[in-house]
């Protein structure tokens, strides 16, 4: 097997692109599959200040590699979810990731600062350990994005995880949710941009591109993963793309490019007349948290108290370990007026 490049030997096969590359080349087309997306869906500008979700899996370790190797300056973010044989030990890999680089990590703990963890807070309220997940990993990546003044939050999402979110998302035709996948969301008030840089690259490119760049990283899934339908998403789709490489690709590509706009402007349409999500007018904020509701608290406090914690704790704590920079309030005022007045869409249903 000769690498399609340079034709020395090897390492790995990229079936949906009918490539094997060396390790140099295939290193070398992972940052420029990055690049790619990055300048199709206008993700990032070199001069962004860059905040990446960090669990210390290969995905999100790969991208924040990639960015920073590209030359942004991005920091880390990583949340502790409190879940056991599974947090700790995400938590250390992050830490030493950051650490091997001098990249600066701001650490949010839920169990220390919030006053509870995944498991218990998902039982007292009643849901499904990812959704009481979602809400409060939802809830701190924006917090914490918009009280650092990043310009973007990075999320590690990678092509098999948007190709199984797509498939179900067909497979129910929630087209309010169709409209929404996109890889780039605009900010809007209350909430930062949103991007995901690696949606050209496989669940196996990052791992391969972690292992070829000794980039250590927490390999065991989650526990509370299991049951997770998304799983099953993609083990259909593995199957499929199997049989015909490139499949996968061409799916969720094929979306971007052919269906998602159609969606999108349904989706506004009705927005606009009202019969959807609630308008900017209908925006009001968490008496508690500040952050953007449509009630008098928001989904994360109202998930907090039902989980018996505390989120004043966890909220002076995400200040202080922040930059405490005086100019930095009036840089969130400035831009959350913005984008006040260009915001007409729904406010809690996450990103
Ligand atoms: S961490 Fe959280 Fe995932 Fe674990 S509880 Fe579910 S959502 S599976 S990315
Ligand atoms: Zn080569
Ligand atoms: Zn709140």
């Amino acid at each position: 097997m000769k690498c399609v490049v340079c034709r020395e030997s090897a390492v790995i096969d990229v079936r949906r692109a009918n490539s094997n590359f060396c390790s140099d080349h295939f290193l070398r087309f992972c940052q420029e599959q990055m690049s790619r997306a990055i300048r199709e869906f206008d993700m990032l500008s070199p001069t962004d200040r860059v905040l990446v979700a960090v669990s210390g899996g290969k995905d999100s370790l790969a991208v924040w590699d990639l960015l920073q190797r590209s030359g942004y300056e991005a920091d880390g973010l990583y949340v502790g979810l409190g879940i056991d044989g599974y947090s700790d030990t995400s938590g250390v890999y992050a830490r030493a990731f950051a650490e091997s680089r001098g990249l600066k990590l701001i650490e949010i703990d839920l169990p220390t600062d919030y006053g509870y963890d995944i498991p218990t807070g998902a039982r007292a309220a009643r849901r499904a350990p990812c959704s009481a997940c979602g809400t409060s990993k939802r809830h701190l990546f924006d917090k914490a994005a918009l009280e650092g003044s990043y310009d973007v939050l990075v999320t590690g999402h990678n092509l098999d995880d948007e190709a199984a979110v797509l498939f179900g998302n067909v497979l129910r035709w929630q087209t309010e949710y169709l409209a929404r996948q996109m890889p780039v969301l605009q900010a809007r008030v209350g909430f930062p941009k949103k991007v995901k840089p690696l949606i050209r690259l496989s669940e196996r490119d990052t791992a391969a591109y972690c292992i070829l760049q000794s980039i250590d990283y927490m390999v065991e899934e989650c526990p509370m993963s299991a049951g997770n339908k998304h799983l099953g998403y993609k083990e259909a789709l593995n199957s499929i793309e199997l049989a015909s490489p490139g499949t996968k690709s061409d799916f969720y590509s094929g979306f971007l490019r052919k269906a998602s706009a159609l969606f999108r402007a349904e989706y506004l349409e009705k927005s606009a007349a009202g019969r959807d999500s609630p308008s900017v007018e209908d925006l009001t904020y968490c008496e508690r948290c500040s952050a953007p509701s449509t009630a008098s608290l928001c989904a994360f406090c109202r998930l907090v108290d039902k989980a018996g914690g505390s989120a004043r704790v966890g909220e002076g704590r995400i200040a202080s370990g922040l930059e405490d920079n005086a100019a930095q309030s009036v840089r969130i005022t400035t831009r959350a007026e913005r984008l006040a007045s260009s915001t007409t869409r729904e406010v809690e249903a996450g990103q």
